[in-house]
């Protein structure tokens, strides 16, 4: 199909990252159209590890587009550190633009994102690494986008302006520091011949792609349950990383969405705050954790791991109108004796079969269990559906029909190659 999204389906880290690049190899473009590097997208290919945070996971494929769209916050200088280090690599980065209606993601707003985790009496548990702050600004319509920065001489009076009325918050609200003004204008200067000609006009470039019927790729970063409106607000990221979102962030008309493929871990993890039903703070979620080496892409941190919650990935199915399931990291369950797949809440004696928005609720919801018996056999080099386990085989089966999507791909394991096709 030419024009595919690719979405996560829970709180992140699904392996959205392994799937797009996967998807890649056969695309002309990839959008990013949410977030910033708040993402932390790995990809293996033939041992090598990459890790990608502004830059689409597609990249790899040196004949695709990359485009960072106007929906993304974008950090300029995360944006070429990470491009170098590619570079280093022996890749090449000449393909890849930044929409000039992206947001700049400033200096500032790490610093902010930093001061108001430290004073919040609820912590969201942010990556630090300033997107509510960006966003905010974005929608208090006093941010900066990039076709700004092109004419140096008003760029530097925007920011003397942005800049100012950040450092009155700095000082007076949070007891922070001023940040020096003619520093960041060097800063900016330094790395201004290099993003320039990275801006562009994108929304004619995306649609005139899907008008000759190219095949591109909305990656989506994040997840469901971590979107501002439908996730478990406020422990979410300020974007909406659903198939939605692709209309909003990249000018993509929702009737010329095809495929939305709905990327579901086999189990559940969560970074940050925030209710997580099905979680095992025990010797089975450390088993997790380590097998499935579950740490932070981005910061490091240890993820929180627990059962799948099939409540949670319909929930996504719902918004996001998934056409495809990829189910990843089942290999990592190979060895238990028996696992279990959440299928309602109940909550003060109530059965819920579906989430509801209040989180104090959310947070008491004790959670229904379906058991299944499991497999001992490592299934990370198989290449096909019939050699699985059938213990395997019936855990996959169950998560298609209770979802009512079919399942087009399992993934079994971090490379690129480690994938099972099924339909
Ligand atoms: P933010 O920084 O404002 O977007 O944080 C708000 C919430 O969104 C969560 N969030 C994430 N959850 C999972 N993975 C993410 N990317 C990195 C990764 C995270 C990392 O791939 O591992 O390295 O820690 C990601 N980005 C944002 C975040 O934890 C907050 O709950
Ligand atoms: P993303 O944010 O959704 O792109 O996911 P991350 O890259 O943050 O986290 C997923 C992790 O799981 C990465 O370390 C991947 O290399 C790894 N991974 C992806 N798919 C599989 C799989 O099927 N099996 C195993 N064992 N690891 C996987
Ligand atoms: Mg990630």
């Amino acid at each position: 199909m030419p024009s595919q999204v690719i979405v996560g389906t829970q709180w992140g880290d699904e392996g959205k990252g392994k799937i797009v690049d996967v998807l890649a190899q056969k695309a002309d473009m990839i959008v990013r159209f949410q977030g910033g590097d708040n993402a932390g997208h790995t990809v293996i290919v033939q041992g090598k590890k990459h890790v990608l945070h502004l830059l689409p996971s597609g990249v790899l494929n040196p004949n695709a587009l990359c485009v960072i769209g106007p929906g993304v916050v974008c950090n300029p200088f995360v944006l070429l550190k990470e491009m170098e280090t590619l570079k280093q690599g022996g890749l090449t980065c000449d393909h890849i633009i930044i929409s000039d209606r992206a947001q700049m993601l400033m200096p500032y707003h790490c610093y902010q994102d930093e001061l108001e985790e430290q004073s919040a009496s609820h912590k969201i548990g942010t990556t630090k690494k300033g997107i509510g702050p960006c966003y905010a600004d974005k929608y208090a319509r006093r941010g900066i986008r990039f076709h700004e920065f092109i004419d140096f001489e008003s760029f530097k009076v925007r920011l003397k302006e942005c800049l100012d009325f950040k450092n009155k918050l700095f000082t007076k609200v949070y007891d922070g520091k001023a940040m020096d003004y003619d520093q960041m204008v060097k800063d900016f200067e330094a790395i201004y011949d290099q993003i320039v000609p990275m801006i562009k006009e994108t929304t004619h470039i995306v649609n005139e792609a899907l008008d000759e019927d190219k095949i591109v790729l909305f990656e989506g970063a994040q997840a469901a349950m971590l979107d501002i409106n439908y996730g478990t607000y406020p422990y979410v990221t300020s974007s909406s990383p659903t198939s939605a979102g692709v209309t909003t962030g990249a000018c993509v008309a929702p009737n010329r969405i095809q495929t939305v493929v709905g990327v579901v871990k086999a189990y559940s993890t969560r970074v940050g705050e925030g209710p997580f039903v099905t979680e095992l703070n025990d010797e089975t979620g450390q088993w997790i954790r380590e097998k499935g080496f579950e740490y932070g892409a981005t910061t490091g941190r240890p993820r929180r791991c627990g059962w799948l919650d099939l409540l949670v990935v319909k929930h996504a199915t719902m918004m996001n109108g998934l056409t495809d399931i990829v189910l990843t990291k089942i290999d990592v369950l190979s060895g238990l004796d028996k696992l279990y797949v959440c299928t309602g809440y109940e909550i003060d004696g109530k059965v819920y079969d579906y989430i509801p928005s209040d989180q104090a609720m959310v947070a008491k919801a004790k959670p229904i269990y379906k058991e299944f018996d499991g497999w001992k056999k490592d299934i990370s080099k198989m290449e096909s559906f019939d050699e699985l386990p059938e213990n395997c085989k019936a855990y996959i089966r169950f998560i298609e029909e209770f979802t009512g999507v079919r399942m087009s791909m399992v993934s079994v394991g971090p490379d690129r190659v480690n994938n099972i096709y099924i339909h």
